[in-house]
């Protein structure tokens, strides 16, 4: 034992040089080829080259690494230290995750309006987590089809879900199955689902629109992505780190207006791909996403009869 001293020391020297440089570790829920992934990337090594001898961020990888719906769990646990995700693949943690897709506040209002602080006090409470910053948002989910419907119906089909889209797809009939995104293509080649729910965005990141007839309109809700923290790790932070961290991921969720115009160009390119829109007609749509909103919020209060009221006043408009 004693002759390892010396080499543990030596171990320790490059960390003692930079100080109290802390490296956090972070595994994607979403694959590796999504443009969301790419964009933390890049923001991921803007955080590195700025943050020499305060914080680097690690970027173990995607799915492949931990999967998708492992990856909160990971978090909590601290097997990893961040977490990039939505609330729907980690509601194996806690129901109240996936609430947030219910937000018509944006994460700038929820900032001022206790929305975040509320947030904050839920995920440390119960994932011990700290949710560091909203990345995605101003996005819309869809039904994407391959069987053509004229009301919104959805009996005898079989739809790909997460939680996000469960309650509702159900209420229109539909029988359900559960997969995270790497499973969909697969499944749309083997014809084992008629369709799927997925944001307005990201179809061509997963080559799915080699297998997708039509989109349904309008979409409903507001598709979440953010950065998760294990709290334990977020705590142990020097404050030099904390407030390094803190204002880099604000300021990546303050470009969220980014993905605005993203996504109208992402249905353009829909558009040009030959996916085909349905649409209903003006009352149709309404009670659609009315019923949409209904569902959401019944069963984000039944699923957390503690916090789904309180996120409600904060999340809602
Ligand atoms: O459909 C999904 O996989 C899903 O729940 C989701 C949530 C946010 C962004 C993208 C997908």
């Amino acid at each position: 034992m004693k002759k390892m001293l010396p080499v543990a020391l030596v171990a320790l020297l490059p960390t003692l040089a930079f100080g109290q440089e802390v490296t956090l570790r972070l595994v994607s829920a979403f694959p590796e080829n999504q443009f969301y992934v790419k964009r933390s990337v890049e923001w991921i090594e803007k955080v590195n080259k700025e943050g020499k001898g305060i914080v680097q961020i690690n970027f173990i990888g995607g799915p492949k690494a931990i999967p998708t719906f492992e990856v909160g769990k990971a978090v909590q646990s601290g097997v990893v230290d961040l977490g990039f995700s939505t609330g729907a693949f980690y509601t194996n943690v806690m129901p109240e995750s996936d609430i947030l897709k219910l937000s018509e506040t944006s994460a700038a209002e929820q900032r001022r309006n206790g929305g975040y602080d509320l947030i904050n006090k839920i995920w440390a409470e119960k994932a011990n987590m700290r949710y560091v910053a909203k990345v995605g948002e101003f996005t819309p989910f869809h039904l994407y089809l391959n069987k053509k419907i004229d009301k919104p119906d959805l009996t005898g089909l079989k739809i790909r879900i997460t939680p996000v889209y469960r309650d509702f797809f159900q209420a229109m009939g539909a029988s359900v199955m559960t997969t995270a995104p790497g499973e969909v293509y697969t499944a749309l080649e083997r014809g084992v689902i008629d369709g799927y729910g997925w944001p307005i965005h990201a179809l061509f990141d997963l080559n799915w629109q080699e297998k997708t007839k039509y989109r349904v309109d309008p979409g409903f809700y507001n598709a979440e992505v953010g950065l998760v923290m294990n709290l334990d790790k977020y705590k142990a932070l020097p404050a030099k780190a904390r407030d390094f961290l803190e204002r880099e991921a604000l300021g990546y969720e303050q470009q969220n207006e980014f993905w605005k115009a993203y996504n109208q160009n992402e249905a353009k390119r829909q558009a040009e791909a030959g996916i085909q829109v349905i649409t209903f007609d003006a009352a149709t749509s309404k009670t659609y996403v009315e019923k949409a909103k209904e569902i959401g919020w019944a069963a984000a209060i039944k699923s957390s009869p503690q916090y789904g009221e309180q996120l409600k006043k904060v999340l809602a408009k």
